[in-house]
């Protein structure tokens, strides 16, 4: 069977690909359910990443489907600047209650790269609001990943996504990353060591003055750039020193929310709140496109300070609050508390480690890295190539009928929430059976 349907197809150019190398060898799927993928052979792939981390009650759950049925077909779009509908509010109302802390305010767009750049204009307008308009820097950390806006690659630390666009956002800095093979290699959840990394924002201070910093954005645990939980007591660290300093902390959770490390957030599970925390992917299951900043009382009251007239936040989206994509969120949370699956992974996540790290090993493998229901395996990369080998085991598991992702020299994993232990069995199999035939 043809695997790409009749046209021209250049016409689709598709993002974070090798194009070319694509339309050679293609890879292609058609639909899917629970923990499977059909491709266009009619072969059945196991979902190892859902998706694309996003996918975490597992696919095409009749709830999600009959939620944005009903919801298309009742109301297909609303305005959401002056305008309100139920569904915006009852989403809105249901990401708060599971957010922890004072984090009770919830603003809708529609990714996370929108969600990482609204945060950062939020935290920029929070501080000229409370009268400390000098409070422009942002800082942001080395092998972050907030997306592909302008904001989010300036504050993000991946230089293959920054190099190409010029000077970018003025006026950021970057905490040193968390990633430390020599200390910290074949670590079973947060690392030992390096928490005294927080301290870099110390001498950030020391050099700009506080009177000059907004914001901090970190990923409780980077996913993007190969799994790297943050080490023990780091995130604790950062909190104090921002709260110290007056400087907003934003948790980037658009990987660790809804699920993936076994708590509803990464803020709840490792027990610090941030100021503002972006969230996207888990929200809607990955069914319709949406993301949220869920933001601190005391941010959005300095919003609600001006003549009641007063459009208090100038930013938005055509698409806010879309009422599919709500009620897409509101059926997927549904499913999350009923089928206590954010528990489930809890639950999982130490059978999930040990089948990890019994690649310990094998060939190539330098690190294994894990959280929750992520694991991340770093291979040695081939002399004088990065990427090659651990792109081979994502092309060829996939060939075997089983996604993984890869990035940089990591294989990462993030099955759905609803994996089960011979599913996590045949993944980590694959990938040690794969390791052993590469060179
Ligand atoms: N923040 C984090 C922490 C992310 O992981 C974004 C922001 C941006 O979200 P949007 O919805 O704009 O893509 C992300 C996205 C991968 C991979 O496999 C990771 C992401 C997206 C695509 C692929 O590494 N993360």
């Amino acid at each position: 069977m043809n695997a790409f349907p009749p046209g021209n197809h250049d016409a689709l150019w598709l993002p974070f690909t090798a194009n070319r190398q694509f339309r050679a060898s293609p890879r292609m799927l058609v639909s899917a359910h629970g923990m499977y993928y059909k491709d266009d052979k009619g072969n059945s792939v196991l979902d190892g990443c859902a998706g694309l981390w996003c996918v975490n009650a597992g696919h095409t759950r009749p709830r999600i489907v009959e939620a944005v049925q009903k919801t298309v077909a009742t109301l297909d779009f609303a305005p959401a600047f002056q305008m309100g509908h139920p569904l915006a509010f009852e989403a809105a109302d249901r990401v708060a209650r599971l957010a922890p802390g004072n984090l009770n305010h919830v603003f809708f767009c529609n990714s996370g790269s929108e969600a990482g750049d609204s945060a950062l204009k939020i935290a920029l307008a929070y501080q000229r609001l409370r009268g400390e308009g000098t409070r422009t820097r942002l800082i942001g950390r080395e092998r972050g990943y907030h997306g592909v806006g302008f904001g989010g690659i300036s504050v993000g630390g991946i230089s293959g996504n920054r190099k190409l666009y010029g000077s970018l956002l003025t006026g950021v800095d970057h905490l040193p990353h968390t990633l430390d093979l020599r200390r910290n290699a074949f670590s079973r959840g947060q690392p030992e060591h390096g928490a005294e990394l927080a301290d870099e924002l110390e001498r950030i201070v020391t050099l700009h003055d506080a009177s000059n910093i907004a914001a901090v954005i970190v990923e409780p645990m980077s996913g993007s750039t190969g799994v790297l939980p943050a080490p023990k007591g780091y995130l604790k660290r950062l909190r104090e020193i921002c709260t110290k300093h007056g400087i907003v902390l934003i948790f980037d959770e658009v990987i660790t929310g809804f699920g993936r490390l076994g708590a509803s957030f990464a803020a709840e599970k490792y027990g610090v709140v941030p100021d503002i925390m972006t969230v996207a992917k888990g929200i809607t299951n990955g069914t319709v496109p949406m993301g949220a900043n869920i933001v601190s009382d005391k941010i959005f009251e300095a919003f609600m300070q001006g003549p009641p007239e007063a459009i208090d936040l100038p930013h938005g989206y055509t698409y806010t609050a879309h009422p599919i994509a709500c009620a897409a969120a509101i059926a997927t949370l549904d499913i999350y508390a009923e089928e206590h699956l954010f528990e489930r992974a809890g639950a999982l996540s130490s059978y999930f480690e040990n089948a990890a790290h019994a690649l310990r090993g094998y060939p190539h493998v330098v690190d294994i890295r894990n959280e929750g229901l992520v694991a991340g395996i770093e291979l040695e990369p081939r002399p004088g190539t990065s990427t090659t080998r651990a792109y081979e085991i994502f092309d060829r598991a996939f060939r075997q009928g089983v996604l993984l992702r890869y990035t940089g020299d990591t294989v990462a994993i993030s099955p759905p929430l609803i994996v089960e232990k011979n599913e996590i069995d045949r993944i980590f199999e694959t990938i040690g059976r794969l390791l052993k035939e590469i060179d």
